[in-house]
């Protein structure tokens, strides 16, 4: 079973940036190992495995200190291996699952009680079949009782079809963005574009974004200052609505292989001042995952 994407970067630069202790890489995967936890046999990509060991060892270099570690499609709504990775951190990461519509009570507890506090519903095309909205909505009440947020991923052309859905679930629900709504960061922040993303989260206050993934989104790797703006902006705009990850171990990229140390280095450029990291390496990731 050969992985059809890059793997991850056997060997990542020290970043010359410092997070704070307390900091929390708020985006990032694990994936198998397949003899243990195989892959999903309807996936749409087969990625390399990326253990909790690796992702523990990461976090450590790099100068982080928790994970939210999310669900990625290639396990499909079984969270097998994120839930042994929750168990095994020692109360260090917390979890997004994807549910399968037919998920008992009982195994949302064991989801709770193992650190997961979100749910995570994705509209990438490439990456799930489509799902009803219905299956969502009831998705979506069935996890209010234990207080989890939902995490929406989507590309920015199917925003405006998306908008009242997600405004709707956002009603009473956090909502997380993934990657900032994947802009394209050839339109320019100020292009329309954007601005609707923008105009999203300032009219819906139960709406956060991730500023992260400029790996995907640039178009001048490995230097991702096309994409500083758009995080820039959001950041100062949101500052208690926002959280940054590695998106360790990158599937799906086939362009280049991102240097995890390299992503570190952008954070003093997306928030420039001391306060606004607290905010979104520590303050923003341990209220909405560690309730505190
Ligand atoms: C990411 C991005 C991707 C993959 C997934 O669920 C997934 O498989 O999220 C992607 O291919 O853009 O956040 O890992």
């Amino acid at each position: 079973m050969d992985p059809d994407y890059l793997p991850f970067h056997p060997n990542p630069k020290k970043p010359s940036y410092q997070p704070p202790a307390g900091a929390v890489d708020a985006h990032c995967h694990v994936f198998g190992p397949a003899d243990q936890f195989p892959y999903h046999p309807k996936r749409k990509y087969t990625p390399c495995d990326a253990p909790k060991e690796k992702l523990f060892e990461l976090r450590d270099y790099l100068g982080f200190s928790r994970n939210v570690i999310v669900q990625a499609s290639c396990h499909g709504s079984d969270n097998s291996a994120l839930v042994d990775a929750l168990e095994a951190s020692g109360d260090l990461a917390r979890g997004v699952s994807v549910l399968s519509p037919e998920v008992t009570d009982h195994e949302l507890r064991q989801l709770d009680n193992a650190g997961v506090r979100g749910v995570r519903f994705n509209f990438v095309k490439r990456l799930v079949d489509s799902i009803p909205r219905e299956v969502f909505i009831d998705l979506a009440d069935r996890v209010k009782p234990f207080d989890w947020h939902i995490v929406v991923y989507f590309e920015s052309p199917d925003l405006a079809d998306l908008k009242p859905f997600i405004e709707s679930l956002a009603r009473d629900q956090v909502v997380v963005v993934d990657h900032m709504g994947r802009p394209d960061v050839g339109l320019g922040p100020e292009g329309s574009e954007f601005k609707a993303f923008m105009s999203l989260l300032y009219q819906n206050t139960n709406i956060w974004t991730k500023v992260s993934c400029p790996e995907r989104l640039t178009k001048q790797a490995p230097d991702y200052s096309d994409v500083v703006p758009f995080a820039k902006a959001l950041v100062e705009a949101f500052p208690t609505r926002v959280l940054w990850g590695t998106d360790w171990p990158h599937p799906n990229m086939k362009s280049h292989t991102p240097d995890d140390g390299s992503l570190v280095d952008i954070i003093p450029l997306i928030a420039e001042t001391e306060e606004l990291r607290r905010q979104l390496l520590i303050e923003n990731p341990m209220r909405l995952y560690w309730n505190s």
